[in-house]
């Protein structure tokens, strides 16, 4: 078994908020040290930057992206490249043991055959936030999401599967793995404020993946 090594923990436990949508705590915790070096070595590739949205505004949060696709949104709109619009290189390639283990994060919750091929990250500077929107840039919503948070704590919320009423909160802390597929998956969902402090791996931020099926 020398992959043993690669397995998240198996002592986490489990909120289900929905009829898909769960919440495994700390279940990336162990591997945060191996995941934030890979990341590292991800962005200074593809640099982190702060895109501007059709609106006009520019995002709070820092963005790059591995794997075989990535996110990015300009004047034109929000979409999927396969090439980074800063380097104009393909995007560098999502790390094996990330998508090992947000594929494994999504069998845990039923989802055997999630072979995600894009890998969002985003990082939060002290008041960075994410208004509430719905994910859907995909092609195939029957493929859940699946997310990594590490560093700071933020309080995220969720909403139904139409803009407004007041979102649940919820606060996801280091190594806090989420998982939203079927009816969940187009819900409106966003992150809050993050508040200043600090944490022993990542300092003054939190750092979040999302992993995609384009
Ligand atoms: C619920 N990111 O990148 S991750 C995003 O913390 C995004 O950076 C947030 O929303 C962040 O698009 C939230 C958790 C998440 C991701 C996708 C979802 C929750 C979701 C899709 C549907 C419902
Ligand atoms: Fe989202």
């Amino acid at each position: 078994m020398a992959s043993l090594d690669l397995f998240a923990s198996e002592n986490y436990e489990v909120t289900q908020f929905s009829e898909q949508a769960y919440l495994l705590h700390g279940y990336v915790a162990s591997q945060a040290d191996t995941i934030l070096s890979h990341l590292r070595g991800v962005i200074k590739q593809s640099p982190l930057r702060q895109f501007v949205t059709p609106g006009g505004g520019k995002m709070s949060v820092r963005t790059s992206s591995c794997g075989d696709f990535g996110w990015i949104t300009d004047k034109k709109g929000y979409r999927y490249t396969d090439t980074d619009p800063i380097t104009e290189k393909p995007w560098p390639p999502m790390p094996e043991t990330l998508k090992t283990l947000a594929e494994q994060a999504a069998a845990k919750c039923g989802f055997e055959s999630f072979y995600p091929n894009a890998c969002l990250i985003n990082v939060y500077h002290p008041s960075a936030a994410m208004g509430l929107h719905q994910d859907k840039d995909e092609s195939d919503f029957s493929q859940p999401i699946v997310s990594f948070s590490f560093g700071l704590p933020v309080t995220f919320l969720w909403g139904g599967l139409k803009r407004g009423g007041s979102p649940q909160k919820v606060t996801l802390q280091h190594g806090d793995v989420l998982v939203w597929g079927g009816p969940d998956r187009l819900r409106y969902h966003g992150v809050k404020k993050l508040a200043d402090g600090q944490h022993p791996l990542t300092g003054n931020v939190r750092v979040n993946l999302t992993f995609r099926v384009r």
